[in-house]
């Protein structure tokens, strides 16, 4: 099971039909099971029996992430405890973790579309694949290891962190495939190279990344260090896990396809709910069609994006560009919204920066201010004769091309984003890396004081 062209290359009026058909289905599950559903198809005036499908479908109300939280741990579940085969939790630093679960028949579909994912990849049967996703309550782990195992790969079940065995097992085992965070594929290519370990000791071909906002700085920087064609790898829990949308590897920088026999999207706007345009940015919400266990409609997922469709012969299926942020993860500064991956856009375009960079918001008095840190390319440091592990204001200041680069970031983040932010330019290695997980690049400040 490489390519599923019928399903794949579905003419869209017929794709239509069967996401129809199965909505359809999917509303008189939830209203015969699960009473949360019950109550919010009665306050929306829908009745599951003259429910039409997806033209209906905006007259519902989004389910969100409190949503979880208030039916915790069990009480969104369509199936009696006993019929649930697994269960995992969702990533997420505030509050209750968010509990989902999957019948086994679910388990099929998750193994299916992870399948079919690492096929668009690139993946193909007789392949090893280094996974270094996360094992455990987290769906990355998992997720990915039964997908490949179904597409035929041989699996090497490593999990994320402990960089030394990584590297030895890339070494040893001679994997085509790594799997992992793109912060930590980061990681990994730094690693090797400050190592010296010379490229041919390595056999990687593919790398398969997610989990996590990345950028094409980062994708430029995985490749060239790992030597490998890095793709995009999206999900959520709360939909299913990794396997809900990728990007084909002869595809690469044009967005990632949706598997939208499983998944409807929708894109709204963040105030007002209401759809967007095609192509235009906003909170990406899906519906599960197929779930048994945990059916989802209308799931915001927070994650702001666009999605389009596209002249490929390859698939008939809509594509999603990169996430551009998670409306969640907005800052507002002294009244002005923005994106922490805007900055990371003016350090792709920006020569002598690495991808590395943080941005960190505090309050002096009543006051937003916002620092961004970022690690100066190593070349350039080469060139100037500095230590490259230990860069200091002095040093910048001492330097031309320093001060330029500097003074040139803080414009470009005055012209492009309509803020001023306080630039510190670093020396390689003096951001924090991920240590095999998710990474995060904001710190705010502000609530804490
Ligand atoms: O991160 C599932 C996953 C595992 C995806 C492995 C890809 C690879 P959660 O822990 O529930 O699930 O976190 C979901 O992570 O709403 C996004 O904000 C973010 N996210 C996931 N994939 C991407 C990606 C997994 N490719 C949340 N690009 C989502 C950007 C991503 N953000």
């Amino acid at each position: 099971m490489l390519f599923q062209p019928d399903i794949e290359r579905l003419p869209l009026p017929q794709l239509r039909a069967l996401q129809n058909a199965r909505l359809k289905e999917q509303v008189a599950y939830l209203a015969a099971r699960v009473p949360f559903y019950q109550r919010r198809f009665a306050e929306a005036g829908i009745d599951p029996a003259t429910f039409r499908g997806l033209e209906d479908l905006t007259r519902l109300g989004f389910t969100r992430k409190a949503d979880f939280r208030d039916n915790y741990p069990f009480g969104l579940f369509a199936v009696p405890e006993a019929e649930v085969a697994r269960l995992h939790c969702s990533s997420g630093t505030t509050g209750k973790a968010t509990v989902v679960g999957y019948t086994a028949g679910d388990l099929a579909i998750f193994s299916e579309v992870v399948a079919r994912s690492l096929a668009a990849a690139g993946c193909r049967p007789g392949m090893k694949v280094q996974n270094a996703y996360g094992y455990g309550l987290f769906t990355g782990g998992l997720g990915l290891h039964y997908g490949a195992e179904r597409l035929g790969l041989t699996v090497i079940p490593v999990s994320g962190g402990s960089t030394d065995r990584q590297l030895q097992l890339l070494q040893d085992f001679r994997p085509e495939i790594i799997c992992a965070t793109p912060s930590y594929a980061q990681v990994l290519a730094e690693e090797l190279h400050r190592r010296g370990i010379a490229p041919e000791a390595i056999n990687l071909k593919l790398a398969v990344l997610g989990a996590e906002p990345w950028s094409e700085a980062i994708r430029t920087q995985v490749q060239d260090g790992l030597r490998v064609a890095a793709t995009n790898i999206y999900g959520l829990s709360e939909i299913l896990g990794p396997g809900i949308s990728q990007e084909d590897v002869d595809e690469r920088g044009t967005g990632s396809y949706i598997w939208e026999d499983h998944f409807y999207p929708e894109v709204v706007d963040k105030d007002t709910g209401e759809p967007v345009a095609e192509g235009e940015l906003g909170v990406l919400v899906f519906s599960t069609l197929t779930k048994k266990a945990l059916p989802i409609l209308r799931y915001w997922t927070g994650d702001i994006t666009n999605i389009y469709y596209h002249h490929s012969v390859k698939r008939t299926h809509v594509k999603m560009g990169p996430i551009r942020g998670r409306a969640d993860d907005m800052l507002i500064i002294r009244g002005v919204n923005f994106f922490p991956t805007q900055v990371e856009d003016i350090i792709s375009g920006l020569a002598h920066l690495s991808p590395h960079y943080q941005v960190v918001a505090t309050r002096r008095g009543s006051l937003d201010e916002v620092e961004v840190n970022v690690e100066v390319a190593e070349p350039l440091l080469r060139e100037l004769g500095l230590a490259t592990t230990a860069l200091t204001a002095a040093h910048v200041a001492e330097h031309d091309c320093l001060r330029q680069l500097q003074g040139q970031f803080a414009k470009k983040i005055k012209d492009n984003i309509g803020l001023s932010m306080r630039v510190n330019l670093l020396g390689c290695g003096q951001l924090p890396r991920s240590e095999g997980g998710k990474l995060n690049r904001v710190r705010d400040l502000r609530e804490l004081k």
